[in-house]
């Protein structure tokens, strides 16, 4: 205990779905200590699954703000009793879930910034909350709030220019609209909003901690180009909405020093620096130390895409957010629903269940499939909206069959081709630099790996990413504390673990891709269009 005591370090949070979780990361980068709360099994009297409410009309989804709160005070208590040195604490950052957001009450802030050490936090902000129950990323209750967005500023794709997306319902803007709209007493009663990653900056600081470029490009209300909030999109949301959400700030800043109340309490040094806590995903880019030209995919129930981007182009699909650890730059997020449960079912069906066969099918066939294409969406996929199985052959014409090895081999080239497609789709280019770092499960199979690799003509390394949130803040923690804006993110963690390699572009791989790809997109909108109807 006392060696771990003596680490100097800083803290990374991650204020996340299910569970509030802690590292602590020494400065060679190590992790030395790690922490949770679970909200259903630690703080059961909130009556959460999963962390949340799903409500009657299954659309709304909420949590209890002082859940949340509780959490905190709960897992610094487990820190202290466990002898956690936080004398020795040099910084903190934190992430939060995106888009979730949390209504405080007119006189909040002096509550906040009056916190007596001797009393825990829950305790003192119980009637800080305008809205008890905060909505979060899973809610889906906004379509009209979205339409009336993308109405008000000239479609969907219009709005997506604007802030990095179209209208979803889990994004904060539309929330805020259906708060607004519904309990228009409790809007005009806040005098704040905050996402929860600066709510829980908020916590930290004594003070309200403003909202971060990356997290604030997750509620359709942030100019992404400029920085600045559109006045056309607030204007559409809710009356005063500017001044409750307060200037946002670039993601590196230090936003502060943690509140006296941290120092009397537990013990923290006056002055220790918190900068600017930011949304779970641009944190995990953060921990996966993404550079210009990488991708991140993870190969998991559903697979998403992380990338890294300097000139976006928004579209009608996907996620582009002001980069977490680079101003000047952006990430791009894609969601594909039917990953690794449709990787099962053709496992299933094609290989007696066994991945063995499964990738000795992958072994046996070639790149390129002999021009055997397939689309595998046994759930309405996101990207694209296209559900169904749709199988081609070489000269274009539907199948409704494949032999086992082919089909095996058009499921995964098929889901990595969309993968680039998508990701080009929104101003992605493959570098000669490029690196694709893998997590999930999937990435434990190296012949998937392979074609990711022949795909992309990239070469790919596997990584962990436990904790990768709390990883990313206390390196974004590091990051401010040398003097963010002003110095490269990467010069920084360069000295934390590397990579593995895993999978090189196999020789040729380039050709087979080159004229297949185009392929796929087109196969894909002819897809599309027979669904919408469409075709002639
Ligand atoms: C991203 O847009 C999401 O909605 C989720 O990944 C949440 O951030 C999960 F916390």
């Amino acid at each position: 205990m006392a060696g771990r005591a003596a680490r100097r370090g800083c803290l990374g949070w991650d204020f996340s779905t299910q569970q509030v979780k802690v590292v602590a990361v020494d400065t060679e980068l190590n992790v030395f200590y790690e922490d949770s709360v679970h909200f259903d099994r630690d703080l059961p009297a909130f009556g959460t699954q999963g962390g949340v409410h799903v409500h009657k009309d299954k659309l709304t989804v909420t949590s209890p703000v002082l859940m949340w709160v509780q959490a905190l005070d709960l897992i610094l208590e487990k820190m202290k009793a466990s002898g956690f040195d936080f004398s020795q604490v040099l910084a903190l950052s934190g992430a939060g879930q995106q888009h979730g957001s949390v209504y405080w009450r007119a006189g909040a802030s002096r509550a906040l910034t009056s916190l007596l050490p001797d009393l825990p936090l829950q305790q003192q902000l119980k009637d800080c909350f305008s809205i008890s129950d905060c909505p979060v990323w899973m809610d889906s209750s906004t379509t009209t709030q979205c339409r009336q967005l993308e109405a008000a500023v000239g479609g969907a794709l219009a709005l997506s220019r604007l802030t990095g997306s179209r209208a979803y319902e889990r994004f904060t803007g539309n929330q805020i609209a259906k708060i607004h709209q519904q309990n228009p007493e409790a809007y005009s009663h806040t005098e704040r909003v905050t996402l929860v990653s600066n709510f829980a900056a908020s916590l930290f600081l004594g003070s309200y901690c403003p909202i971060d470029y990356s997290d604030g490009s997750g509620m359709n209300l942030l100019q992404i180009q400029d920085k600045v909030w559109s006045q056309a999109c607030l204007r559409a949301c809710a009356p005063h909405l500017e001044e409750k959400l307060g200037p946002p700030v670039p993601s590196c800043s230090v936003v502060g020093a943690v509140s006296s109340y941290y120092v009397q309490r537990y013990g923290f040094p006056v002055g220790c620096k918190v900068v600017a806590f930011t949304g779970d995903n641009p944190a995990s880019l953060a921990a996966m130390r993404l550079e210009e030209g990488d991708i991140a995919v993870s190969l998991g129930t559903s697979d998403t895409l992380f990338l890294w981007l300097q000139e976006p182009t928004p579209a009608l699909e996907g996620h582009i957010f002001c980069n977490p650890v680079d101003p000047q730059h952006y990430m791009a997020l894609l969601c594909f629903k039917n990953g690794s449960l449709m990787r099962e079912k053709i496992r299933d069906e094609c290989a007696s269940g066994s991945w063995r066969e499964f990738s000795k099918a992958l072994r046996s066939t070639e790149m390129g499939n002999s021009g055997s294409v397939g689309f595998y969406f046994d759930v309405m996929e996101i990207t694209p909206e296209i559900c169904g199985r749709h199988r081609f052959n070489a000269g274009n014409a539907e199948v409704s069959a494949f032999p086992g090895d082919v089909e095996i081999r058009a499921l995964i080239e098929g889901q990595f081709m969309a993968k680039r497609i998508h990701a080009e789709g929104l101003g992605y280019r493959v570098m000669p630099k490029t690196k694709i770092l893998a997590t999930g499960g999937a990435s434990h199979n190296k012949d998937i790996l392979q074609v990711l690799a022949d795909v992309f003509g990239a070469p790919v390394y596997v990584t962990d990413t436990a904790n990768s949130a709390c990883v990313g803040s206390a390196y974004r923690a590091f990051h401010g504390l040398a003097g963010g804006t002003g110095m490269a993110f990467s010069d920084i963690v360069k000295i934390a673990p590397n990579p593995k390699l895993a999978a090189t572009p196999s020789p040729g791989a380039s050709q087979a891709y080159e004229a297949l790809l185009p392929r796929y997109a087109e196969l894909e909108r002819r897809i599309l269009s027979q669904a919408l109807g469409t075709l002639e």
